[in-house]
């Protein structure tokens, strides 16, 4: 099981989103729910910014709020692409990769998996031997970080849907002009290649609240169809470009691991 780095720290650690809100300092060695510690109590954080929101959960306990863990439960998706989880003391759902030394949701709406979706969009740029594939990166405005221009699947949507809408809001910005969407005609249907599906690294997560994605693949192989676009920010990105896929990428979450299986799809070493 790959550890999780980017919502742990082995030292006690500001929680991203929220500094004055502390992480327990978690050791690679206490990760796993199954070491043996007896007087884990890392903080209970819920970020004020997720309470009576319409597209998150309720507190656990709240008076008619009965999630069905490990289920579609309504148009709710609760259910993992890691297999059956475990839900712990008080009916909270425990991350599948362990201890994040925080508890409760921070500022993520669902108990439990949180489903989001990442189009990787790739073209080359120059030719012959000297090519190189480049894709769209943008600039979160949460963090300031360069990560895929992906978004979390509303509720009872297609995952397909989410993956050509997050890229036309946050690298299009078809926000501020509707027309735009037309730009990318068919070039999202089918869904792309899937070259990732599982648990996301996420900065976000807690014990109880953790970010799963499907991410994929999408190549304009000429350069005429979106490679051809003009590119602007939207929604919650802050910056959007081309970028060269290179060894060393630092982004946003399990971003470059994701990269790394396009690479390895697309013949190009790293
Ligand atoms: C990451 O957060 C996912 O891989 C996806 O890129 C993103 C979704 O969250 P928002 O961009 O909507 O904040 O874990
Ligand atoms: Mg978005
Ligand atoms: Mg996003």
């Amino acid at each position: 099981m790959l550890l999780h780095h980017k919502c742990r720290s082995a030292v006690a650690a500001p929680y991203s989103r929220a500094p004055a809100v502390l992480r327990l300092a978690v050791p690679d060695e206490a990760v796993a729910w199954s070491a043996p510690w007896a007087g884990y109590a890392p903080r209970d954080y819920t970020d004020p910014c997720v309470e009576g929101r319409p597209w998150a959960d309720a507190d656990l306990g709240a008076e008619g709020f009965r999630p069905a863990w490990n289920a579609l439960d309504g148009v709710v998706d609760r259910r993992s692409h890691e297999g059956e989880y475990a839900v712990g003391a008080g009916g909270r759902p425990l991350n599948p990769r362990g201890r994040t030394g925080l508890a409760g949701r921070g500022v993520l709406g669902r108990w439990g998996p949180n489903h989001a979706a990442d189009p990787i969009v790739t073209r080359w740029r120059g030719d012959g031997a000297a090519r190189v594939l480049q894709f769209v990166a943008i600039r979160r405005r949460d963090s300031g970080e360069w990560a895929l221009p992906g978004g979390m699947v509303d509720p009872g949507e297609a995952v397909s849907a989410t993956l050509r809408r997050e890229f036309l809001e946050e690298a299009v910005n078809v926000l501020r002009d509707p027309a735009r969407e037309r730009l990318v005609g068919d070039f999202f249907a089918g869904g792309g290649d899937v070259v990732y599906r599982g648990y996301v690294d996420d900065p976000r997560n807690t014990d109880n609240a953790w970010m799963e994605t499907v991410a994929s693949h999408f190549h304009d192989e000429r350069g005429d169809a979106v490679g051809a676009l003009p590119l602007e920010a939207g929604d919650d990105a802050v910056g959007v470009r081309w970028t060269d896929l290179s060894a060393g990428l630092e982004l946003y979450a399990s971003h470059s691991l994701f990269l790394k299986a396009v690479a390895d799809k697309m013949g190009v070493a790293l």
